[in-house]
């Protein structure tokens, strides 16, 4: 296989990219190669989705994508398709960005990434660059991906989106790549080097970089599993988990994070189930990542005990926020979703708001939307940001709050209940 030929069309952006999967990574990056001058081609499995997505409707509610989006859409750089449509073998690079998450039984589910897998195979991809963005396990990326037919460019460069925020753009965020061989690292690299501001680190391996992304991830997720042990014991303790994390953030080697009503989206609560399933084949240990991840499941049961204590017949209770962090309309492993469905089954009766969530969404998960009205019991699932504004339609001064995000700096209402502090 010929490097050269790909490294001109990289470089004079003739390449072709072709972005499989547009949800959170996929769709931002797709706009992004495309407003930097590729030819792009988005492919998605859903035909209604790809027909609102040439439409320029952002099935994500990101409004910064909006603009770019269309921007690209009408100078013809992006075009979305399904990937049942022809179209695949055009592209000179494939970039895989499709969602990687685990079981009820939490064990890895690769069926999307299959998927591609099968689909790619029906096709000669001599010469071309395939990178995956999926989150993965070591190994798997050459498992799935490294059989294919013809002679090809391999790489895998885990996505790092963070949706929801503003600043931390794609094209702003540093990016880790591995490559099968010397040359699929470097076309690799020297892509990404096209298109973001950040750095592009090369590792030694696909394994490398693969790994990097488990480590991150589950460094966060064990991380706030241990902020949320300690304010367990704050609450017991009357001591503020807020002051002593603003304490103990005055030591340089400390890196804050915070508890809460438990640990949500399709990244923190997942990935760690996927070197842990690699841990178990490969015969090791590893109690820290398994307790960690349990203790952040635990914290919807520790707020509805919470509720159980303060909750009396007839109350009028409203839960704010479903979505799993602020600002962000994503129910994914939310943890208020699983409160919500414990409220349900121990016959508390309770409304839902969650001002990026419809109606129809709420009544679809089996619970009660609501307006905001004043309530007895308000119970804070998602911090979103317009929450400031919001809370005073429904909280008075009876009002007992129940802050799973530690929201409320100060007291407010008649008491607050938030995670490791009480505001009484
Ligand atoms: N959370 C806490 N305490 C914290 C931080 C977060 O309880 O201190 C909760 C959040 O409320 C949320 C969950 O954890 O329910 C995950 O929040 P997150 O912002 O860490 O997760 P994601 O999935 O939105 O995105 C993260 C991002 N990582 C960082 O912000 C460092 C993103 O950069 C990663 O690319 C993404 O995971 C990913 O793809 O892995």
């Amino acid at each position: 296989m010929n490097s050269d030929i790909l490294f001109k069309k990289i470089l004079s952006k003739k390449a072709k990219i072709g972005v499989i999967g547009l949800g959170y990574v996929g769709l931002p990056l797709a706009i992004l190669f495309a407003t930097k001058g590729y030819d792009t081609v988005g492919f998605l499995r859903d035909k209604i989705k790809a027909k609102s997505l040439n439409e320029g409707k952002n099935h994500l509610l990101d409004d910064t994508l909006n603009e770019p989006l269309k921007n690209v859409l009408d100078n013809q750089k992006l075009k979305v398709v399904t990937i049942d449509e022809n179209g695949l073998d055009d592209q000179d690079v494939i970039i895989i960005c499709v969602p990687t998450p685990v079981t009820h039984g939490k064990q890895p589910d690769l069926s999307d990434l299959q998927a591609v897998r099968d689909k790619l195979s029906m096709i000669d991809v001599t010469n071309k660059l395939i990178i995956n963005e999926s989150t993965v396990a070591p190994f798997t990326t050459r498992e799935l991906l490294g059989t294919l037919k013809g002679s090809y460019f391999l790489a895998c460069s885990p996505e790092r989106i963070d949706p929801g925020n503003k600043t931390k753009t794609i094209d702003a965020i540093p990016k880790v790549i591995g490559g099968i061989d010397k040359d699929s690292l470097l076309l690799g690299k020297t892509l990404y080097e096209q298109i973001l501001q950040q750095e592009v680190i090369g590792m030694s391996s696909l394994e490398a970089a693969e790994m990097t992304k488990m480590l991150e991830n589950t460094y966060r997720a064990v991380n706030i599993a241990l902020m949320n042990e300690f304010a367990l014991l704050a609450e017991k303790c009357g001591i503020d988990i807020l002051e002593i994390i603003k304490g103990a953030k005055s030591k340089w080697s400390f890196h804050a994070h915070y508890p809460g009503v438990g640990v949500g989206g399709h990244c923190i609560p997942v990935d760690p189930y996927y070197i842990l399933e690699l841990a178990r084949v490969r015969g090791v240990n590893m109690h820290v990542v398994e307790d960690g991840l349990k203790q952040n499941e635990k914290m919807p049961y520790h707020v509805y005990k919470k509720v159980k204590v303060l909750y009396k017949k007839n109350m009028k209770v409203l839960v704010y926020g479903l979505t799993y962090k602020k600002d962000v309309f994503d129910l994914r492993e939310s943890p208020v979703v699983t409160l919500c469905n414990l409220l349900k089954q121990k016959n508390i009766e309770f409304v839902v708001y969650d001002p990026l969530v419809s109606d129809e969404i709420i009544t679809d998960l089996g619970f009660v939307p609501s307006p905001l009205k004043a309530v007895d019991l308000f119970i804070v699932g998602t911090d979103h940001s317009v929450l400031s504004t919001d809370y005073p339609k429904a909280v008075t001064q009876d009002t007992i709050i129940i802050d799973g995000r530690n929201f409320f700096g100060v007291k407010t209402g008649k008491h607050v209940y938030g995670i490791g502090r009480t505001l009484l």
